[in-house]
């Protein structure tokens, strides 16, 4: 469990010029009317794998006369973000008393088979998606006001009265988001896998894009930098919706703190507010993200804009750095790289300052800020000497993190992305990480999406797609419509929170294969 910093005390600054043109990109959701696909009975194997072992037609629904205990559950056939409609009745004698059921919301089968009393996680049980309802009058239609991420929703009849039973005879999802995959092609292949891969990532993609990029539907359900940066990536290469993309980037630089410190995450209900959780990653990770968004669409106003909110991370990063110009990343969740437990983030979070800052420097030469181009480039060459001299292990040829010198995957692939040594050097560092397979390793489709990029841009293409085929399809292989939070296939119930109830299985970090297949598998 992450050390959690409440600062109710923060200062917040708003920029409302920022904030009026955020506002001005907001976008107008499309809404489909899903209808469940089938009734499905989903019960555990003997190596306790959640198996569908009955499907019944969707029209038997309505036939179905349930009495106390009894329980439906419905597939709606792909992961919907949205509003849900319950059309119920009685039959049998008048309804003498009130009907008394439980809906279950799930992403995936497994959630369906878990049993949310048993939840002793660190954040709260509230994620769970699960409603007791009463209805004292029969026939209702009930329009539930909260909105779901699920595929299947189990309704359980925990009383009726000896006397009468309910009958559920329509349930309807009004689903909503700000794009549509189906105007999108899909990737052009033969392999049925990469097609999966695809189709699976353009779905996450797409119901995590609602009012801004959330980074998941279920859960936590608002933008986050890190997050938004993979999410931008892939909306380039599909949906094209630029306007999202403008409206958080300037969410982000209008909502800061009181020194220009811009948040890892913002709410926009009931008003737009920045949170008080800061990371050392997320924060510069807003230069790097307006750099991708300048170079796929050279909006010039935008990034003349919003430089000096870049500019201002930047500043605000060189307060980590020591005397030997190496970054000290404070206890607690104040860098995020990955959820690998025991991970010493000190030679990854050294990385990601390089990899934005030089974003950076590019964007000052494309706004002939040469005072800036000059200073950027001076803090380059200081980090990055810093580096080498101290953080690369001539002896074991590998980048090694803090105190202890940990060797980790995340060091390596992201000092392979930030650019310190020539690609040769970069090829011989990653396979020397993958021959090593450090116990320190990646559980989080983020940080495997880094490293799958760190192989593409070391001209190791085989292997990047071997690899997506491997992690991604794993998933894929497990029943998933959309890709998840975290995947370890090393250890499949893992969970940062302490319980999987509470993984979210749509993630919008996850959904990056549609990216590299489209951009680096042409
Ligand atoms: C999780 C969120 C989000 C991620 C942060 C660091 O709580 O789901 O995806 O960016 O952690």
């Amino acid at each position: 469990m992450p050390e959690v910093s409440i600062d109710l005390d923060m200062k917040r600054i708003t920029n409302d010029a920022f904030v009026k043109i955020a506002r001005e990109c907001e976008p107008d959701l499309l809404e489909k009317t899903v209808r469940p696909e089938k009734i499905v009975t989903i019960e555990l194997d003997q190596d306790k794998n959640p198996v569908i072992t009955r499907e019944r037609p969707i029209n038997e629904l309505s036939e179905i006369e349930m009495k106390k205990g009894d329980r439906v559950c419905l597939d709606f056939g792909h992961h919907q973000v949205g509003y849900v409609t319950l059309r119920l009745k009685s039959v049998g004698s008048p309804q003498d008393a009130p009907a008394f059921f439980k809906l279950k919301f799930g992403e995936i089968a497994r959630e369906l088979t878990e049993n949310s009393e048993d939840y002793n996680g660190w954040i709260s049980r509230g994620w769970i998606q699960e409603e007791f309802m009463h209805v004292d009058v029969l026939p209702a239609t009930i329009v539930l006001p909260r909105r779901y991420a699920f595929r299947y929703l189990e309704i359980t009849t925990i009383d009726t009265s000896m006397k009468w039973q309910l009958v559920v005879e329509e349930v309807t999802c009004k689903s909503v988001s700000a794009v549509d995959m189906d105007k999108v092609e899909p990737y052009a292949t033969e392999d049925e896998m990469i097609k999966q891969l695809d189709a699976a990532s353009l779905r996450t993609l797409q119901n995590c894009m609602q009012s801004v990029f959330e980074d998941g539907p279920k859960r936590d359900r608002r933008l986050w930098l890190g997050d938004l940066r993979l999410q931008a990536l892939a909306n380039y290469e599909t949906f094209k919706n630029y306007d999202l993309v403008k409206r958080c980037l300037y969410l982000f630089a209008g909502l800061t703190r009181d020194d220009g410190k811009i948040g890892a995450c913002l709410f926009i209900e009931p008003e737009y507010i920045v949170d008080d959780t800061f990371l050392f990653d997320y924060s510069l990770f807003f230069v790097a993200s307006l750099y991708d968004y300048y170079i796929e669409t050279k909006d010039m106003d935008t990034v003349k804009d919003l430089w000096p909110s870049a500019l201002r991370q930047i500043e605000l990063a060189n307060e980590y750095f020591d005397e030997k110009m190496l970054v000290v990343i404070p206890e607690g969740f104040t860098c995020f790289i990955d959820w690998t437990e025991g991970l010493d983030k000190q030679a990854s979070a050294q990385a990601v300052y390089l990899y934005c800052v030089k974003r950076g420097l590019e964007l000052a030469k494309v706004l002939g800020d040469d005072e800036n181009e000059a200073w950027l480039t001076g803090q380059i060459t200081e980090k990055q000497d810093a580096a080498k001299k101290w953080l690369w292990d001539e002896k074991q040829e590998l980048f090694v993190s803090g105190s202890q010198k940990q060797i980790s995957y995340a060091s390596q692939v992201w000092m392979i992305l930030a650019d310190i040594f020539n690609k040769e050097e970069n090829k011989k560092l990653l396979n020397h990480i993958i021959d090593l397979d450090p116990e320190k390793g990646m559980v989080s489709p983020y940080m495997n999406h880094h490293f799958v990029e760190a192989l593409i841009l070391c001209d190791e293409k085989e292997k990047a797609m071997d690899y997506m085929k491997y992690y991604w399809g794993g998933m894929i292989r497990e029943g998933a419509d959309t890709f998840w939070e975290l995947y370890n296939p090393k250890n499949p119930g893992e969970s940062p929170y302490g319980s999987s109830i509470v993984n979210s299985y749509c993630h919008a970090w996850s959904c990056t294969p549609t990216y590299l297949l489209r951009k680096y598998f042409k």
